[in-house]
């Protein structure tokens, strides 16, 4: 060992020395358009239940062959077993299904170090807190599971071969975001890509295009560049301009009147920023979405949205997602007749969004403030504070993406009113383009739309199981005739568990007719609430998770429209297909 290693053992303060926090979204980078180094494939790999590696300083190890170590060892990271990145440890092997702790990824990184260059690690996401270290040194952690983050290597990195360590630890805690409780799987792991970035030493670190608020002949420009003074921006067939850097910040308006983006037209301009010798590039559309009154507008018109909720998860990969699983996402949207997604319930592969952008499908995106998290806690605000920020960060280009959602259920106390009512004025001051959204509650006392945080809030959105939890299904019908809220409702979810296997009922609760039920009375209903201006029902797919485990259940959530395999659709599908199909002819 590096260090002795008797000392380390009885080292009981070893978290702290890696708690540092500081790997968040200042340390992103602008990646669109970079030439990338993938680091994905087998990585060495061991859990690590009791934070040994921690202690004893695992990543300090030289590399040696085993006739040459002097000491015991308790895990050679050089040595042994190997997991492919990306992928959740749930998932490889049957003893790792339940487990939640800490694992260690190693693996070998060659370089042949530019000294005019610099160089970036980007980690797309890691379940959920990551530290980084890079030939036996820390280099930082990161919170959140599911945000890419970035550490600047150019410092540390030498020529020839380096070592590369993550210790993931996906551990349930009451001050993280979410906290210990929520409805789908903790998946661990390294889950998204992981990539080498190389940069000359002039670094685009964010470009922000849109059209200007209440405009359509004037876009908005924001450009962050390390080491120029000026940037160039090349949006093909539309503008060319140079842009003034002031301590490496340009903000312009410009002048251009672009084909909108929509739905039924999804148009993209292709888009390259230069600086110094940087250059970028990204997929860009534009168009606006407004709230007025109890109307949501896209490009000035009212939409009605037809969507469907989501969550990142697969039968046989876990979270990881891939382009195939996408497209068959997208595929199924169409079928529903969807405008409509929301990516529930923290940020989504970022190629989903790109996929929307492509295939014009409105988004919802989301943060796991999901339930009871703990609002009081400075620490917890912190973190949902670093997550927002990452992903307006990483998606505020998506034209898809209309909706920034603060959380999801979460009771209406002084703490969480202070907490989200933070969460929604720091999205508005990051993105004054969009529309921000949580999911609320309603009063189930006085039967009305009621919640302090709607004031902050552009979209009402409410979880509503009548006829499955909440067993009155009129209750609904009173809630809509109650309520007068000022501004647009979308019923974020509604649905029903359906268990199609053979071990499923044939009737009553569970059982598939039971769901049709369920959305028939649900659309109808809904359709004649003047103020709900679209529905996203839970849920597409079945899904994973730890808290269902009742005899129709058995280990997942049930309320897809289509099975686990995402092949078999329930009776339920095309219920909502056929109400959708009419509710767009009836849009004209
Ligand atoms: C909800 C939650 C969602 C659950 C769903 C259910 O209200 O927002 O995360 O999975 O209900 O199926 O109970």
């Amino acid at each position: 060992l590096a260090e002795n290693a008797l000392a380390a053992l009885h080292d009981e303060g070893y978290g702290s020395a890696y708690d540092t926090r500081s790997l968040n979204h200042q340390t992103m980078i602008f990646t669109g358009g970079r030439p990338v180094r993938s680091l994905d494939g087998d990585w060495n790999f061991c859990v690590d239940l009791l934070d040994t590696g921690l202690r004893q300083k695992w990543f300090a190890m030289q590399p040696e062959t085993p006739v040459n170590r002097i000491e015991p060892w308790d895990y050679d990271p050089y040595m042994g077993e190997t997991v492919p990145v990306p992928s959740n440890w749930q998932i490889l092997q049957d003893k790792w299904y339940f487990f939640e702790g800490g694992s260690w990824y190693t693996r070998a990184v060659d370089l042949d170090p530019d000294p005019d260059g610099r160089l970036f690690l980007r980690v797309g996401a890691a379940s959920y807190d990551c530290k980084v270290f890079l030939n036996g040194k820390f280099l930082g952690n990161h919170l959140g599971a599911s945000t890419p983050f970035f550490v600047e290597l150019t410092d540390h990195a030498q020529p020839g071969r380096n070592w590369l360590m993550l210790f993931v630890d996906n551990r349930r805690q009451a001050d993280r975001v979410p906290m210990q409780n929520t409805d789908w799987f903790n998946y661990g792991g390294v889950y998204r890509e992981v990539s080498l970035f190389e940069t000359p030493k002039t670094v685009i670190r964010d470009l922000v295009l849109s059209l200007a608020p209440d405009s359509y002949d004037r876009i908005s420009v924001r450009v962050e560049v390390e080491g120029a003074d000026h940037a160039h921006l090349d949006i093909k067939g539309l503008i060319q301009i140079d842009i003034p850097l002031v301590d490496g910040v340009g903000t312009i308006e410009v002048e251009a009147s672009p084909q909108l983006w929509s739905p039924e037209n999804p148009h993209l301009y292709d888009v390259t920023l230069t600086a110094g010798a940087d250059e970028v590039r990204d997929r860009v559309g534009f168009r606006q979405i407004q709230r007025r009154g109890t109307d949501i507008l896209l490009n000035g018109k009212p939409i009605w949205l037809r969507g469907i909720a989501v969550h990142e998860d697969d039968r046989e990969l876990g979270k990881v997602t891939n382009e195939a699983d996408l497209i068959r996402r997208f595929d199924h949207a169409r079928d529903l007749n969807c405008n409509f997604m929301r990516l529930a319930h923290y940020p989504h592969h970022e190629r989903a969004a790109q996929l929307a952008d492509e295939r014009g499908i409105l988004i919802w995106a989301e943060i796991p403030v999901y339930w009871a998290i703990d609002f009081a806690n400075p620490a917890t605000r912190a973190d949902a504070e670093n997550q927002l920020a990452e992903l307006i960060r990483r998606d505020r280009n998506r034209a898809s993406v209309v909706i920034w959602s603060i959380g999801n259920e979460n009771a209406d106390t002084d703490a969480r009113l202070a907490f989200m009512s933070g969460l929604a004025a720091q999205a508005r001051a990051m993105d004054p383009t969009r529309l921000i959204a949580a999911a609320c509650l309603v009063n189930h006392q006085t039967l009305r739309i009621e919640d302090r945080l709607a004031d902050h809030l552009d979209i009402i959105g409410i979880n509503e199981y009548y006829g499955w939890y909440d067993e009155d299904f009129d209750d609904l019908e009173r809630i809509g005739r109650n309520s007068n809220p000022d501004r647009p409702v979308v019923i974020s979810e509604t649905g029903a568990d359906a268990d199609i296997t053979a071990e499923g009922p044939s009737e009553g609760l569970f059982s598939e007719a039971y769901q049709a039920e369920i959305y028939r009375k649900q659309t109808s209903t809904l359709a004649r609430l003047g103020y709900v201006k679209g529905m996203s029902p839970w849920i597409l797919y079945d899904f994973r998770t730890e808290r269902r485990q009742g005899i129709y259940q058995r280990g997942w959530n049930r309320k897809g429209l289509i099975a686990a395999d995402k092949v078999t659709r329930k009776a339920a599908f095309d219920i909502l297909a056929e109400f959708y199909a009419r509710h767009a002819q009836g849009q004209g």
